[in-house]
């Protein structure tokens, strides 16, 4: 053999050792194991310059052009064009002082009361109900509007905006709140996706499109500014996600129990696969989002028992979600950007009992009460009158009714300690 006989003195070995060396160098030089996967990943991936990214206002003043006004004709339109010519893929991000919401709605004129909006000139094939968890980050809410507005405008989808506003100081809880808006905006539009969106995410590519798989739930806020681009975990599902009412009633919907800061996104994950989903998500490039930076809230500390409640997902998904929603709707309000609901959801039952005494005079979750309808100045509000209103109309009930199937039966099918072992 060759190679062998005084080791170091055949040439044989020093050019094994030359190639060695020359392959550590580039090993480390492109960021170790993570870097050559994400060099081979990043092959596939499209190239997307960000640098020099379009005003979010692009291409929408053809619109109002092409809009035929209020008293216009009824015309049969022509099905909007896959995908829409209007992108422009980056989009600058404002992150500071957005304008007021006057000058907001002076730049989307063509957003009608609640914040909804249809292409003024082609039917639209997606029907997309915005669901935002919300307290008290009213700066957060105008730069979100600002932002997402015409955005979805460009991707011509038919949308609607729901802030679901928790009222009173219990400790928040986003998965419960989410529930609610699902209920609530279905109950108004035969809505065919609903994404779920924090009020501080800012999406940064409008080829990222707000529509939802037909099969499986999407997970859209991949790579954030705040994790350097990059997907945290592979099964995270927080900030910007989307499922369609089926996938919804599927998974029976998101967990009432995470009061306070965390988990509940891991549980909605777990709660897709146990249903015998999967995640789908766009390209890394595509799926850029800016968070706007913030400090923790007051009420939404950090949830302790957010560990033990993760353990327990594969025993509790069946019998804690929509199957189990119960809150109480104290106004709807027909904004002229966004749809507002105030919504007592009541408290955590696992606080301090200092504190549940002091909260003791709060009303208690209930079933929803009857609503009452006005016009005031240029909104419509709604308030509760008393009285339990029929749920019997809702889109999710009436799929729950219909299907009498395996998705249906999600909720009651299996009995809890089946799960166990
Ligand atoms: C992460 C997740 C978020 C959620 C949260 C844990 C990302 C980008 N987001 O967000 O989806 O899983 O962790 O619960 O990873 N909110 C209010 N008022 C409050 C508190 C919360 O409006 O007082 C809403 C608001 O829409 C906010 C969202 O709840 O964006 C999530 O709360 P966060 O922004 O404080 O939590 P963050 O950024 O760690
Ligand atoms: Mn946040």
């Amino acid at each position: 053999m060759v190679c062998c006989g005084r080791v170091l003195d055949s040439p044989c070995t020093l050019a094994l050792l030359v190639g060695f060396q020359f392959a550590f160098v580039l090993y480390f030089s492109l960021g170790g194991f993570r870097g050559l996967v994400s060099v081979l990943i990043h092959s596939t991936e499209p190239e997307i310059d960000y640098s020099r990214p379009h005003d979010v206002y692009t291409n929408l003043t053809s619109l109002v052009l092409h809009h035929p006004g209020p008293s216009g004709p009824e015309q049969q339109l022509r099905d909007c064009i896959l995908p829409s010519p209007l992108l422009v893929g980056p989009v600058s991000v404002h992150l500071s002082s957005p304008p007021s919401l006057e000058k907001i709605k002076e730049k989307n004129p063509l957003v009608t009361l609640g914040g909804h909006y249809r292409p003024p000139d082609c039917e639209p094939r997606h029907h997309t109900a915005i669901v935002v968890p919300y307290r008290n980050r009213q700066t957060h809410l105008r730069t979100l509007l600002y932002h997402l507005h015409p955005f979805l405008q460009r991707q011509q989808v038919h949308y609607g905006i729901y802030i679901v506003h928790q009222s009173g100081n219990s400790t928040f809880n986003r998965a419960k709140l989410l529930n609610v808006g699902v209920q609530e905006a279905l109950k108004e539009e035969n809505w065919s996706c609903i994404f779920l969106h924090d009020v501080d995410l800012l999406p940064e590519n409008d080829h990222n499109t707000y529509t939802c798989h037909p099969q499986y739930p999407t997970h859209l806020s991949i790579a954030m500014d705040k994790f350097r681009y990059r997907l945290p975990y592979s099964q995270y599902f927080g900030g910007v996600s989307a499922v369609t009412p089926e996938q919804y009633l599927k998974m029976n919907g998101f967990p009432n129990q995470y009061w306070g800061w965390g988990g509940e996104d891991d549980d909605i994950a777990a709660r897709v696969r146990l249903s015998g989903m999967k995640i789908m998500r766009p390209p890394l490039a595509i799926g850029h989002y800016k968070m706007i930076k913030h400090k923790g809230d007051q009420g939404n500390e950090q949830n302790p028992r957010r560990f033990d409640l993760l353990k327990r997902t594969r025993l509790n998904w069946r019998s804690d979600g929509l199957n189990s929603l119960t809150y109480e709707l104290l106004s709807k309000e027909l904004e002229p950007l966004y749809t507002n609901l105030s919504v007592n959801i009541g408290d955590d039952p696992h606080r301090p009992p200092v504190k549940a005494v002091a909260r003791k005079s709060e009303p208690q979750p209930a079933p929803t009460h009857k609503m009452k309808t006005e016009k005031v100045g240029h909104k419509m509000k709604t308030e509760k009158v008393g009285g339990v209103i029929n749920h019997n109309a809702t889109k999710v009930e009436a799929i729950h009714l219909k299907a009498g199937n395996e998705s249906s039966n999600v909720a009651q099918k299996a009995p809890v300690n089946q799960e166990v072992g």
